[in-house]
Order: structure tokens, then sequence, then C-alpha cells
């Protein structure tokens, strides 16, 4: 067996026949009640977004992307339809594409379908079961195409495995859906360095960026009318109870969204509303009127500001597209030397 295994050999209830492979890195799972101890142990308090993503939060976020305030998926895919020749030129033709996650499936295939034959595409996720239902469906639709995936977690760095040596003359990384936002912009550097290595000579990357804005479109983006954000927020407190057995008053607290101008990001919290606790595993996590969950940040960059923190990682920016009401960016950036 080497570093990883492929699932076919040890999950007979997976069937990867229309994938060129499936390769399971088995990456570590922190637990959500580990996490959930020490962040409500800190202070100020927190719980890390990747957490909001169970069935019903994973759901709730395909709902926030449909909301009339939540621009960036459908400010992108316009992005990827209206640019889609000229990102394709930029690209040149015969490359594999290595997605980082593997999210709306719709910004995958608008991209498969803009670009000049692209040899191969590669999908790396943490989430097995939902990477393997999305890209059995996308090998079934794009024969033509080579499509394996990686059940990996891509933060930490993966391998491409020996399938995708002869795959193509130069790979292209794609990071769609300013998923780059939601990493402080240290982190965020470090992907990007890190991906230079995977990427090689001559690799590129595409990567949705949301923009800078007035601070009232932020706000409602991501504090949508419908409550739906609200919801996806909330979730969280719901995850806690039914998976960890924690005690607590879901309306004792509320969904919070801003546009945090100083640090350039949106962050949501959960809002305490009177003095709350949450009971877990024995121990009292004490709450007084107002105090918060910090659950997620969202970083939001102007084009010079991302291209000089891509030059910093290794690459030297070939590309950028942004739509009129300078909502989202695309950069397509090229590892340098
Ligand atoms: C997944 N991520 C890029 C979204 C964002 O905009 O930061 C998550 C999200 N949170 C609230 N609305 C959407």
């Amino acid at each position: 067996m080497t570093a990883h295994d492929t699932t076919t050999l040890d999950r007979p209830d997976i069937d990867s026949s229309a994938l060129a492979f499936f390769v399971d890195e088995k990456p570590a799972l922190a637990t959500f009640l580990d996490d959930a101890m020490t962040g409500l142990a800190a202070s100020p308090k927190r719980i890390a977004p990747k957490y909001f993503y169970d069935e019903r939060g994973s759901e709730l976020f395909d709902k926030i992307c449909q909301t009339p305030e939540y621009y960036p998926t459908r400010t992108e895919l316009g992005l990827l339809k209206q640019h889609g020749a000229d990102i394709a030129r930029a690209v040149g033709p015969n490359c594999l594409v290595v997605e980082y996650g593997a999210g709306s499936s719709l910004k995958i295939r608008r991209l498969l379908e803009a670009l000049d034959k692209p040899a191969g595409y590669v999908a790396v996720d943490i989430s097995r079961d939902y990477l393997h239902g999305q890209m059995s469906g996308l090998a079934d639709d794009m024969p033509e195409i080579a499509v394996g995936a990686i059940c990996a977690d891509f933060t930490k760095g993966f391998d491409l495995p020996a399938e995708t040596r002869d795959l193509g003359t130069r790979k292209l990384g794609f990071l769609p859906g300013s998923t780059i936002g939601n990493f402080v912009p240290a982190e965020a550097e470090a992907l990007l360095a890190r991906s230079t290595k995977l990427l090689g000579k001559g690799g590129q990357f595409l990567i949705g960026v949301d923009l800078k804005k007035p601070k009232h479109i932020l706000d409602a983006a991501y504090d949508d009318g419908a409550g739906v954000t609200a919801a996806f927020n909330l979730n969280l407190l719901k995850r806690m109870q039914s998976e960890l057995g924690a005690e607590l008053n879901e309306s004792g607290f509320s969904h919070v969204a801003f546009y945090n101008g100083d640090q350039g990001r949106v962050e949501m919290h959960l809002e305490a509303k009177g003095p709350q606790t949450i009971r877990l595993e024995g121990q009292n996590f004490d709450f007084d009127d107002g105090e918060r969950i910090h659950t997620e940040s969202s970083y939001k960059y102007e084009p010079q500001e991302f291209a000089d923190m891509a030059k910093k990682a290794g690459f030297v920016p070939r590309g950028l597209w942004t739509d009129v009401d300078g909502l989202f960016s695309l950069h397509l950036l090229e590892v340098a030397g």
C-alpha cells in the first residue's frame, strides 16, 4: 500500500468505474468536539467555519448562493461565461485542471467547457462521499475528459497520483468562490506558496476573489432578508446539540454579520441575547449579554492587494477579469521562474 489508498480497494460500496481514479489520502479529521471545547474556552470565543458544512449546512450554503443579496456566485459564473474564451486563450490547450475543493460543479463545468481541449480534471476535497458523488456525475457527463478525485485536506498539501503524470502539458489550479477569503492573509499566502510546488514550472492558478466594496453591499450579502445566512450560522448550535450533546438555548443567540473595514473582512458571529450558558462534556461555557462566538471571516481584496500577495507567494499575475459593477474578480496567476 502506498501513502494513499485507492478507495475502490476497501470500499466495495463505491463504484468508481466512470472515474479515472479515486485516491483516498485519509485526511485526519479534527474533531468537532475538540475544536468546540477549545474554541469556547478561548477569548474571544470562536468556532472554525469548516463546521458549517454538515448536510444541512451545505444545503443552506447552496440557498445562500441563490439569495438576491449574495452576489459572489452568480457574478463569478457570469465572469466565467463572459470571459471564458479569453481565459482559455491565456491558459492554452491541453491542461490538467486541479480544483482545490469540490464545490459547485456548475463552475467547473463552465470552465471545462470554455477551455481548449482540457486533458483532465482532478478535484481535491475532504468530504469523501460528496466528492465521489459529484465527480462520478461529472465523469459521466464529460467522457472526453479524464476525471479523477483525491480525498485530502488541500490546506495541508497533497500529491497528484501517477495516473495524472501523462495528462496534459501544464497544470491549472482552480480555486473559485473566494474560498481563499476564508483564510487569514498569512494562511492564504502560505496556501498559494505551497501550490507552486504542485503546479510546477509553467503551472497556472485561476482564483476567484471577492472585492472590497461599500459596506452596505457586504453587510446585506452576509445577512440576507430571508434569513438564510442567519440559519446557516445558527446551524452550528444545532450541530453542537445534536452531534455533541451540548445543552444550550438556540433562541438565546442571534446571527451577527458585518464588514470590518479596518481588517478588510466580513465577520460572522453568534451573539448571546442576555446571559447564556453552553454546557458541553460536563463543562459550562458562560456568555455575558452580547458576548459572541466568532464563526467566520471572509477577507476581501482589491485586485492589486491580491496580486501583491500572489507575487510574494511565488506567482506572476497573468490575467484579471472583473465585472462592470466591481463586485468580484478572477485572477490568473503563473508560477514564477
Ligand atoms: C464559502 N465562503 C467563500 C463563503 C463566504 O462568502 O465567505 C461562505 C459564506 N458565509 C456566509 N455566506 C457565505
